[in-house]
This record gives C-alpha cells, structure tokens and sequence, in this order.
C-alpha cells in the first residue's frame, strides 16, 4: 500500500493534497509534526534523508520526495482529470509554470518567511543542517515575490487558468503560493484584479480546502 507523510499547515504537502482531491484519489497519510522538529529525527531521517515533506511511499517501499515526481507519478496512475497537461505544448507551459511559481515566488516567500520567524531561528533552510538567519534576506524576498505576483497578474489579463482555459498543476501551485504568502502579510494588490478573479476562482474548488 502507498503511504503518504504530510504536515497539515505546510505548504508544500498541499499541493500534494489538492493534486490528490482533484484526481479523486485517496492514499493513508502519516502526519509529521514540523513544528517539533519531527523531520529532523532519526525515524524520518531514515525516510527522506533531506528532512522535509512531502514524501510518497510506493507499494515496493521506494520514496518519492519532490512534488513534481509524486504528482507525475499519481498522474500516470491516474490520467484523469489532465492536471499536468494533454499535449506537449500544455505539458511544457504547466512546467514551466511551475518553475516560476516554485522559484520567482514561492522560494522568495519562504526567504521572507523563514529569515523572518523566531521559531525557525537556524532554520533559517529546510534539511539536515542548520543554517542562521540573514534579516536582509526579508525585504528582499518581499521585493521579488510582490514582483512576481505582479507578472502573474499581468499574465492573467490574457488567460483564464495560468495555462489556458482550464485547470492545472500550476493553478495548484499558484494557489498555494498566494495563501502562503499571506503568512508574510505579502496580499493580493487592489489593482491586482486579474490575479484577484483568477484566485476567487480556484479557491472557491472544493479541492482548495484539501
Ligand atoms: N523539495 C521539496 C521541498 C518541500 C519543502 O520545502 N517542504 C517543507 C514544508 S513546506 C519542509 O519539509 N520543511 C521542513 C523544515 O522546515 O525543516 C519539494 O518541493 O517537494
């Protein structure tokens, strides 16, 4: 049986989570407490060896750890609904989406975050080694991730999903993107008003709530 490891309030097993509602699949799922520092220990170490989560666990006990790896896996498993594309034009543009999402925003948001928080004082980085926080890093994440979310919503003047016309991995990443930056106070912009229709939109998909 696959066995999934989460942590509810993270972000990243989220987007695991969302991917899995649309598809309509359910896999038993372990709980790892990040907030006591659970993925450190020398159980889940044993796990994913770089200390975070998600991680999908196969049938023949090999470990996926990356999001992309476990929901192409899922989607091979599950065609339907398309949620990494139906040709190689849509496959293409989901990646590269994501890409950005993942680097343009996400990553500058958890530096915003994670050099911003008490509680992550020395880690300051996800995995094994513990890294001291650098406060300069908190301004200039802000700078990046606000002028991503400005793209995307110039993006989303001309386009309904971020690819296209329907929904995708990179619609679910985008979605996460946004509510983890309001952990940084980093909120959709007033003038934002495509960003802001398109994130009513998929926020309001029973999937969002996963
Ligand atoms: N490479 C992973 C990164 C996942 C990741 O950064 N997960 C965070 C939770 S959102 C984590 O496990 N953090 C552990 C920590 O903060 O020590 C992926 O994209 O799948």
């Amino acid at each position: 049986m696959m066995k999934f490891y989460d942590c509810q309030p993270a972000p990243s097993p989220r987007r695991v989570r969302i991917f899995l509602h649309e598809k309509g699949v359910e896999i038993p799922t372990v709980q790892v407490d990040l907030g006591s520092k659970e993925q450190l220990g020398d159980d889940f170490r044993a796990v994913n060896p770089d200390c975070t989560v998600p991680v999908l666990e196969l049938e023949d006990g090999s470990r996926l750890t990356e999001i992309l790896a476990i929901c192409h896996y899922i989607e091979a498993l599950h065609p339907e609904p398309r949620l990494l594309g139906r040709d190689a034009k849509e496959q293409a543009l989901i990646l590269m989406w994501n890409a950005k999402i993942e680097q343009l925003g996400l990553a500058a948001l958890a530096e915003m975050f994670r050099n911003n928080t008490r509680g992550m004082r020395s880690r300051a980085l996800t995995g094994p080694i513990d890294f001291e926080q650098i406060p300069a890093l908190v301004e200039r994440g802000r700078v990046r991730a606000e002028a991503f979310l400005a793209r995307l919503n110039e993006h989303l003047s001309s386009s309904e999903f971020i690819v296209g016309d329907r929904f995708t991995l990179a619609d679910i990443s985008a979605l996460v993107m946004i509510d983890f930056a309001k952990w940084s106070n980093v909120l959709i912009q007033e003038h934002w008003v495509h960003l802001q229709r398109w994130y009513d939109e998929v926020s309001n998909r029973s999937s969002a709530s996963a």
